[in-house]
């Protein structure tokens, strides 16, 4: 049996080895170890404990610090608003103190007035000019329409196989062979008349075209139709130029009424449904 001795021993032994046993776990929990832990068992859950407070019941806080300002953007401007009602009229005004007298300068009226004179002068030389600037543009219009009608003249004139240029006319033919009726018509249609020399130069002339057209007569414009032995020409005038032959107009067997001219220059009345040679006479203006 141990004694009482030895069992104080034991536990001063005891109580020493687990000091040594707490300080050197003391030890291993201190350092860096990895050494695996073991969780315990869980407890049992405890009870609900009583409600809190409500949070409600808590007095307002201090008030906080002003804010800085923003620093977004100034908007833009709004909308124009309506117009308003027209105002009250008025209260007229006093009328206000009467003028300074002003003072003439006699000299400054006379320079003024002198100035008037030369822009009155200088306008009239103007006008002047304006008037004769626009006389030569109507003479100018008029050459120029003086030429377009000459070109249009000669542009007819040159369809036709033959024209010639004698006064303001075209004496023009495209050898035509037909009675006196066929052969005006034709020239109507041309935008002419059938030839009718108005003077001795223009007789020569139609000599010239019988050259051309091989020609021994060629009809001239006039007839007694109206009234026998008395021939005018196809507006019915009096003829202001005639160039007959020796004894005629003879109205031979009575059924003589239209007119030809000779390869020699001389007139002669024919029957007018005999066939000749047919030129026309063309304005040139
Ligand atoms: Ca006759
Ligand atoms: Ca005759």
């Amino acid at each position: 049996m141990p004694s009482q001795h030895q069992m104080v021993m034991f536990k001063h032994y005891l109580c020493a080895a687990l000091l040594l046993m707490q300080f050197g776990l003391h030890l291993i929990a201190a350092s860096e170890t990895s050494c695996p832990t073991f969780a315990g068992l869980p407890g049992m859950p405890g009870h609900n404990g009583n409600p809190g407070r409500d949070g409600r019941d808590g007095g307002p806080g201090p008030k906080g610090e002003k804010g800085d300002p923003g620093t977004g953007a100034q908007g833009p401007p709004g909308k124009m608003g309506p117009v308003g009602a027209i105002g009250l009229k008025g209260v007229k005004g006093n009328p206000g103190p009467p003028g300074a007298a002003v003072a003439v300068d006699i000299s400054l009226i006379k320079n003024l007035q002198s100035d008037i004179r030369s822009l009155t002068s200088r306008l009239t030389l103007i006008e002047k000019n304006i008037d004769a600037g626009n006389r030569l543009i109507t003479n100018l219009k008029s050459e120029v329409q003086h030429i377009t009608d000459r070109l249009s003249g000669i542009e007819k004139a040159s369809r036709f196989w033959i024209f010639k240029s004698v006064g303001d006319k075209y004496y023009v033919a495209d050898g035509l062979v037909a009675n006196f009726d066929d052969g005006s018509r034709f020239c109507t249609n041309a935008k002419g008349k059938i030839v009718l020399p108005t003077n001795e130069d223009e007789n020569k002339v139609l000599s010239s075209v019988h050259a051309a057209l091989g020609s021994t007569y060629i009809w001239i414009g006039t007839t007694d139709k109206v009234k026998e032995g008395t021939f005018v020409d196809l507006n019915n005038r009096p003829l202001t130029f005639t160039k007959w032959k020796k004894n005629e107009p003879n109205d031979y067997k009575g059924a003589e009424d239209c007119a030809v001219h000779h390869t020699n220059g001389e007139w002669n009345d024919v029957p007018c449904d005999a066939k000749w040679k047919v030129v026309c006479e063309l304005q040139n203006k």
